[in-house]
């Protein structure tokens, strides 16, 4: 993964974006993301700091799932039927960004199930922001795939 946000390249040509917005407190992706190597344009239009925790997991969890795994205390052990976080992946890091600023990143991912995360803690509670919403369960196809869109809890009011 390179930050190419060097302002002497040439942008890269629109419909090889990845739009992606962070916002308080969810995570808006792409109905579709195609494999490969791509540019995302993450952009935060929320007030609060935002960044992308990626991780590859074995099969698409559900967003009920990801959000009790998170939930867990550190070296708890999972309750049974729960995925298992030592298959799970990491492949991709957004470092934080401030409230109404953009970055580009080259990322790659291959055809599979993923989720991403936002961990910065909320300023009011302490919760991680994924707690508040920013847990997105995604799923990649093959060149030509159609797949389940992405998935993420219902935004607070
Ligand atoms: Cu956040």
């Amino acid at each position: 993964m390179n930050v190419v946000g060097d302002v002497s390249e040439a942008p890269p040509a629109p419909e090889d974006v990845i739009a992606v917005e962070l916002d308080s407190f969810q995570i808006i992706l792409p109905e579709q993301i195609p494999a490969g190597s791509h540019i995302w344009q993450v952009t935060n239009i929320g007030d609060q700091p935002h960044e992308m925790f990626i991780a590859k997991t074995p099969e698409r969890i559900s967003v009920e799932d990801a959000l009790t795994l998170i939930s867990l205390p550190p070296d708890a052990t999972p309750p049974a039927g729960l995925p298992n976080l030592e298959e799970f992946v990491d492949v991709g890091f957004v470092m934080p960004i401030s409230g109404e600023q953009s970055t580009l990143v080259e990322m790659s991912f291959e055809p599979g199930h993923y989720v991403v995360v936002c961990f910065i803690p909320e300023k009011e509670s302490g919760n991680p922001h994924a707690l508040h919403g920013m847990v997105t369960i995604f799923s990649i196809g093959a060149e030509g795939e159609q797949v389940e869109p992405p998935a993420s809890p219902v935004p607070e009011e």
